[in-house]
Order: C-alpha cells, then sequence, then structure tokens
C-alpha cells in the first residue's frame, strides 16, 4: 500500500517502529511466549534502543545524530538560522518493568516522523530542531530519575555514580560498560538562552481522552510529586504460636500506612499516593514478618498540597510504628515540583491542534515527565495523545491506534509550521 492509500502513513509507521522497539527486554520470557518489556538504564536492551533510535535518526534524514555520555539519542534538524533559537523537543526510551510500548517513546517518533515528513517536502525550519530520545526518566535500575533530561538542565548528581542496582552493579561501571564518561556529564548541560522552548508529546496515560472520546488534548500543568523508600522492622516470630496481641508484624504496619495514604488522597480532587512496592524480605509462610520494605509515590497540582500530603503520611507513619512498637528507615529518592505549562507554548499546541481538526481539550497531567524537568531551563508544554483501553500505562495493556498517532503527527507540523511563519513576539518566548 502506497503511503498515498494509507489513511494513517504517520500512525502506521510510529506503531511499527513501537513494534521494534520492543523487541528489546531486559527480562528474559520465562514461557518464551508473553515477553514483558522491561529496559531499565543502560543494560543491554538499552543500548539496542538506543541503537535503533540513532539509526532511524540518520534514516529519517536528520543532519546530526549521536549519543550523548549519559545516553541520550540526539538529533538535531539544521534550519536556516544556525543563530535562531533552537526548539527542543523529545521524550525517554527506558521503561517501568512490564511496560507498555509507547510511554515516552511516542515523544520521540512523533518529532522523527515529523522530521521526516519535512525532509520529504524538502522543508528547512527557520530555526533548528533538536529531538532527544532521553535515557532514563523511570527510576527503576538506580534510586535516580530523570537522568536524561537531567542532564540537559545541569541536575546531574555526581553522587548517583556510587547508586548500586539490585544486583550491585554501580551506575559508574554500567557506564563503564556503555562507554560513557563521567567526566563529560557537566557538559550536556544546555543553555537556555539557545533555545526558545521545549515540547513533548505524550501517551495521556489515563482515562480522560479515553472517556471524552478525544485523540488529543493540550496539558496545562503537570503534578509535582515526591517519592520515599523505606523499611518497617518488627519482630520476626512463630505465625503459630506467637498470640497476635504480643506481635510486632512489620507488615501489617505498612499495610495500615498503604490504606491511611488511600484515605488521605481522597480527601482532595487531583491528589494521588501509592504505595507501589511492599516486599517482605526472605518472607515464609509461617513467620511472622519483622521486616517489610515499601515505597511512597506522592503527587498533588501544586507544591503546596503535594507537601501536604507528604507530611500527613509521614507524621501517619511515625504513629503507625509507635501503635504497633516498630521502627522504620525512610529514604526521599524524588521530589519534583508542579509544572504549569508556558502560556505562549501551550496556546501554540491549541492552533496546532485546532488546524488538525480535532477538538480542543485542557487537562493537567497527574504522570511526571521529562518536561518537568526542561521547566527548569526554559519555557516548556506538552500534548497528550489518548490510550485505548482506557488509557491503562505502565502495563503490556498500554495501547494507541493509528489514527491518534497520525493527529499527534500532523499536529506537530502544524507547531512547527506556525512557529516558523508566526515567530514568537518579544513577549511570547515559545
Ligand atoms: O511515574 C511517572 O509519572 C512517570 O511515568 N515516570
Ligand atoms: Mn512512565
Ligand atoms: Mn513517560
Amino acid at each position: 500500500m502506497t503511503s498515498s492509500e494509507c489513511a494513517a502513513p504517520f500512525g502506521d509507521a510510529i506503531l511499527a517502529r513501537a513494534d521494534v522497539l520492543a523487541r528489546h527486554s531486559d527480562a528474559a520470557a520465562s514461557d518464551g511466549a508473553s515477553r514483558p518489556l522491561t529496559v531499565t538504564y543502560l543494560t543491554e536492551a538499552h543500548r539496542a534502543c538506543a541503537a535503533d533510535l540513532l539509526q532511524w535518526m540518520r534514516d529519517d534524514g536528520f543532519d546530526e545524530a549521536g549519543i550523548d555520555a549519559v545516553g541520550n539519542v540526539v538529533g538535531v534538524l539544521r534550519g536556516i538560522d544556525p543563530t535562531a533559537p533552537r526548539l527542543l523537543t523529545g521524550s525517554h526510551y527506558d521503561t517501568v518493568r512490564n511496560a507498555g510500548r509507547y510511554d515516552g517513546r511516542l515523544g520521540i517518533f512523533v518529532p522523527m516522523a515529523s522530521v521526516a515528513e519535512l525532509r520529504r517536502q524538502g522543508r528547512r525550519l527557520p530555526f533548528d530542531l533538536e529531538v532527544v530520545g532521553f535515557a532514563e526518566e523511570e527510576g527503576q535500575r538506580f534510586a535516580a530519575t530523570f537522568i536524561g533530561s537531567g542532564a540537559l538542565v545541569g541536575q546531574f548528581d555526581p553522587a548517583w555514580l556510587a547508586l548500586a542496582d539490585a544486583d550491585g552493579v554501580t551506575m559508574r561501571e554500567a557506564m563503564r560498560v556503555a562507554g560513557h564518561d563521567p567526566a563529560a556529564v557537566a557538559a550536556l548541560k544546555r543553555d537556555p538562552a539557545r533555545y526558545r522552548g521545549f515540547v513533548e508529546v505524550h501517551i495521556e496515560q489515563g482515562p480522560v481522552l479515553s472517556n471524552a472520546q478525544l485523540p488529543l488534548g493540550v496539558v496545562t500543568a503537570i503534578n509535582g510529586s515526591v517519592r520515599f523508600v523505606g523499611e518497617m522492622t518488627g519482630v520476626a516470630c512463630h505465625a503459630g504460636t506467637t498470640p497476635m496481641g504480643q506481635r510486632r508484624d512489620a507488615a501489617t504496619g505498612v499495610a495500615e500506612l498503604a490504606l491511611y495514604v488511600e484515605r488521605r488522597a481522597v480527601q482532595a480532587p487531583l491528589l494521588v499516593g501509592t504505595v507501589g512496592q511492599m516486599h517482605v524480605p526472605d518472607g515464609s509462610i509461617n513467620v511472622v514478618p519483622g521486616r517489610c520494605r515499601f515505597s511512597l509515590d506522592l503527587r498533588a497540582p501544586s507544591d503546596d498540597l503535594r507537601d501536604a500530603l507528604a507530611s500527613d503520611v509521614l507524621a501517619e507513619l511515625s504513629a503507625i510504628t509507635v501503635r504497633r512498637g516498630l521502627d522504620y528507615t525512610l529514604k526521599e529518592t524524588m521530589r519534583a515540583s508542579a509544572a504549569p505549562s508556558d502560556p505562549a507554548l501551550q496556546a501554540r499546541w491549541e492552533r496546532a491542534v485546532a488546524a488538525t481538526g480535532a477538538p480542543l481539550f485542557h487537562l493537567p497531567s497527574g504522570a511526571g515527565h521529562d518536561a518537568m524537568k526542561l521547566h527548569a531551563a526554559m519555557p516548556q508544554a506538552m500534548l497528550f495523545v489518548r490510550g485505548d483501553n482506557d488509557g491503562i500505562s505502565h502495563s503490556p495493556l498500554e495501547a494507541i491506534n493509528a489514527a491518534d498517532t497520525q493527529l499527534a503527527v500532523e499536529a506537530f507540523l502544524h507547531f512547527l509550521v506556525q512557529l516558523a511563519e508566526q515567530p514568537p513576539t518579544s513577549q511570547d518566548l515559545g
């Protein structure tokens, strides 16, 4: 079928690339049938993904393409005026465990498809377009998140190099094996004066667009979040002989905390709280748990609401341990500020969506994104694409369709052409 006959040529091509990239996974298929998609920072599968993205950037006609010192895959389509402020775009290609194949990756594929189309048309933008496949956003292998986008805003923490994964491999060692030099990371920091802003296309990862039966959504703000990992400790003892009133059960302590997080988070709209990990190390069926590791993921539309939620949860954690005679350790592993969209860039997304003919819809982002990192250095705004299967994400059930993906590329192209033809005024940075 030629592209002219195909109803969604960009969409079909992007879904096909997502399928190819999904063949790389850290998780060895146990039964050989359902191969869970897991790509964590700098593993062999991760490096294979980077190689595919690099080759595709070259195939799509980027003038420059390379892999940087933290594993970001960076492509540049040069503009007519090399001194004009660049537009930066992209998203991440790492995944959570047992992931979907579009989280992050769609936001790399859409700009790449747009570059290929501009090259096909023989069209040059007045400004450079820089597309980044960020190497790490999810914080799965090491207790560090936004490694890729953090490096671009000077927030790569050298202390991360000493962090070890579940097998005891440090990030420094993983970087060495991948051929990356930690000493070269600082130079990745971008000069904000060289950029007009950052835009990111991403699957919504929630049910709002699906419920509204709309293909695209303009993001108004990204929720702020804070994450912790901890361990509750009590006394391991015989499950058969220890009376219920004489136990110091670490797992029921964590369970009580999880139920409190749920009760507290429903107290205000758009608050969310999750105990995503709960694990009794070396647990036995007939032993009262003496230890229980856990995680906390707390998010809110503003930093004040986030901090109030966290303060209440940590106070309850302390109260639970007193009531139950437990101890605990807790470590904050991530804190990201709420990131309102830049009004000028958001307005440009609105005009771009309108040009596709799709209805205009605004929504906040409950999920965190690389855009909240770039927010620290430059104006940012995002475009969401509807998720099928009620927008489920961080799951193999994550799904999008070719028609919506086609619209996302068309919107991105409109965004670029409108930016080229209606450059920012002095007030309108974006
Ligand atoms: O957890 C998040 O919000 C993002 O998917 N990393
Ligand atoms: Mn994610
Ligand atoms: Mn993501």
